[in-house]
């Protein structure tokens, strides 16, 4: 029994060893006094600085609710804008803390860059858009059709792959950016854009005539986006992971910006759980009590994150979709706080 014991302790030791001399980046965070996201930049709804320097967008309020979660305040963040193709390199190379940039969580990106995604921000997918004018109803139509894409993302990969599963003719005329891309849409250099369907949404405002163009009912592949950081960091890992787990499990509980400071005295147990009235779940991610309260508080649970930046309260009015709650009719689900 004492050897059991003996080796139980080894491993525990051992362990902890490990996470400790892993654990740098909240320490580095907070040395810091900031925390620093990589982000879009040019995508409305998700990432996208004001004439001012103001930040919002979904993505944006995840790391906002990253930083109230450690600092009790969403502002300790400064937002660096990131292009498709130097978003891993900037998160490889720690020159932001996490990337959170309208990104899918693949298999080889999961694997072979030294990264790890935490979970999934926005369920999106694949679309096109095209002018009303080419007379076009579905993306099986576009055979031969020119194609403005942009480097560096899986939509180029898909986009291949639908024309070549579907046997049709491809011209693809790809960019560096979205802005060049979608400029020259516009310009008529090209039948059709593609990207992610909520870029496409976000877009589509920017063309000079948006009524003039319609977005296909295809959508041909999957695209989980959601925060990523590097691999090695344990601690970190399991604090964004666990800052969106926190707002999706907010909106489940019915817990909002207004009313979490009643929830305080709920007696619900996963409420108490969850603004840490009962057990020390914040401690054991390393940050306080009221860990996911701060959250709330200061940037809302998922549903008005959503709402505010990309659905019903935007200027994109995205509906909720596959990200509707999982006991919604959607598939947003969190893991439990206990
Ligand atoms: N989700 C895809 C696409 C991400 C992506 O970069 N989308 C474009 C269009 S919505 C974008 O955000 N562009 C901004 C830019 O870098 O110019 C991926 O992770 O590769």
């Amino acid at each position: 029994m004492k050897k059991i014991a003996g080796v139980l302790a080894a491993v525990l030791l051992t362990a902890f060893a490990a996470q400790a001399a892993s654990a740098q980046t909240l320490k580095t965070v907070k040395d810091r006094g900031m925390l620093i996201c990589g982000a879009n930049g040019m995508l409305a709804g998700f990432g996208l600085p004001d004439a001012q320097g103001h930040w919002t967008g979904l993505d944006v309020d995840v790391c906002r609710a990253i930083a109230a979660a450690i600092f009790n305040d969403p502002n300790k963040v400064k937002f660096v804008p990131l292009t498709a193709k130097d978003r891993f390199t900037a998160l490889q190379s720690s020159e932001v803390d996490v990337l959170v940039r309208n990104t899918t969580w693949t298999s080889s990106r999961d694997t072979s860059l030294g990264l790890n995604f935490t979970g999934v921000d926005y369920y999106d997918g694949q679309g096109f858009m095209v002018r009303k004018s080419l007379k076009v109803n579905s993306a099986l139509e576009l055979n031969g059709a020119s194609i403005c894409v942009q480097q560096g993302t899986t939509t180029e990969l898909n986009l291949a792959d639908f024309f070549r599963a579907h046997k049709m003719q491809l011209k693809s005329v790809t960019f560096a950016t979205s802005n060049e891309a979608i400029k020259s849409y516009d310009a008529g250099r090209c039948d059709a854009y593609t990207t992610d369907a909520s870029g496409l949404y976000a877009q589509r405002l920017r063309l000079a005539n948006p009524d003039d163009h319609i977005i296909l009912p295809e959508i041909i592949s999957k695209e989980p986006l959601g925060p990523v950081v590097r691999q090695g960091d344990d601690q970190w890992f399991d604090i964004v992971k666990w800052v969106l787990f926190a707002m999706i499990n907010a909106e489940e509980l019915g817990i909002t910006q207004k009313n979490v400071d009643s929830m305080l005295k709920s007696t619900n147990p996963a409420i108490k759980r969850f603004v840490g009235t009962e057990g020390n779940y914040g401690e054991q991610l390393g940050l306080t009590k009221d860990w996911a309260v701060r959250i709330v508080k200061l940037v809302g649970n998922y549903g008005e994150v959503f709402a505010r930046n990309v659905g019903k309260d935007s200027q994109l009015k995205i509906d909720r979709g596959l990200n509707k709650l999982w006991n919604r009719g959607g598939i947003q689900y969190a893991p439990p706080i206990r």
